[in-house]
């Protein structure tokens, strides 16, 4: 099985814009990968469980405000703070499937339009986390998201922000990305995954270094 090798868990990535699908296909996918007997956890950022996450949790949900840099500096200290625990898992052999990481963290701050907190600034902050082996990108237009059921009222779920963030998202991305037509339905965009993360996870069984923020 992939999970024999020398090596460590593979670090897989989901990003997108709200409601593109992140969360079924990181379900899917967690599923599908203990079928095969990989070892692997299913890890969402931010992580609102932790005392920096309840603050990102109270300012999502518009109980709390803060300016753009404080909140941006919350996110990444939401995913710094986990820095550890995801190295361990990781060296262990377990594979983490991640709904959203860094990639959010700077499309979504990038889209704002600050000046001092562009996507320049806000790469210079992830360093130091431990990159993904694959990112998949679940491309979608926000009118199409917007239309799925409706945004729940949270700080950012409005279509014309939410096409700021698709642009920042194409900026980002690099030919290393998987980028997917998020209008499938969701068990055929499972299938156009599966490769691209099996590949991932047996590279890094047979020991394929695992690569930092931002190689
Ligand atoms: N978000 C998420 C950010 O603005 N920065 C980040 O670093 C991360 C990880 O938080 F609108 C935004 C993206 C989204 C909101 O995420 C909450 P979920 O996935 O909808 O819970
Ligand atoms: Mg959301």
């Amino acid at each position: 099985s992939a999970t024999a090798g020398p090596g460590r868990g593979a670090l897989i990535v989901f990003e997108g814009i709200d409601r593109c699908g992140k969360s079924t296909q990181c379900s899917l996918l967690l599923e599908s990968l203990r079928k095969q007997g990989v070892r692997a956890e299913l890890w969402r950022f931010p992580d609102r469980t932790t005392l920096i996450g309840g603050l990102i949790n109270e300012y999502l949900q518009k109980q709390a405000s803060l300016n753009d840099a404080a909140v941006h500096m919350l996110f990444v200290a939401n995913r710094h703070e986990k820095r550890e625990e995801m190295l361990r898992l990781l060296a262990g052999g377990t594979t983490l499937v991640l709904d959203r990481y860094s990639y959010s963290g700077v499309a979504y701050t990038a889209a704002k339009a600050v000046p001092h907190l562009g996507a320049g600034f806000c790469r210079s902050v992830e360093a130091g986390l431990p990159a993904a082996d694959l990112v998949v990108y679940l491309d979608l237009d926000p009118e199409q998201s917007a239309a799925r059921g409706g945004f729940g009222g949270e700080r950012y779920e409005k279509v014309e922000f939410q096409k700021k963030v698709r642009s920042q998202y194409a900026a980002l991305a690099d030919e290393r990305w998987l980028r997917l037509d998020a209008s499938q339905p969701a068990e055929q965009l499972h299938g156009q995954l599966a490769a691209a993360v099996r590949r991932v996870v047996e590279r890094a069984a047979a020991g394929e270094p695992l690569g930092q923020l931002w190689d």
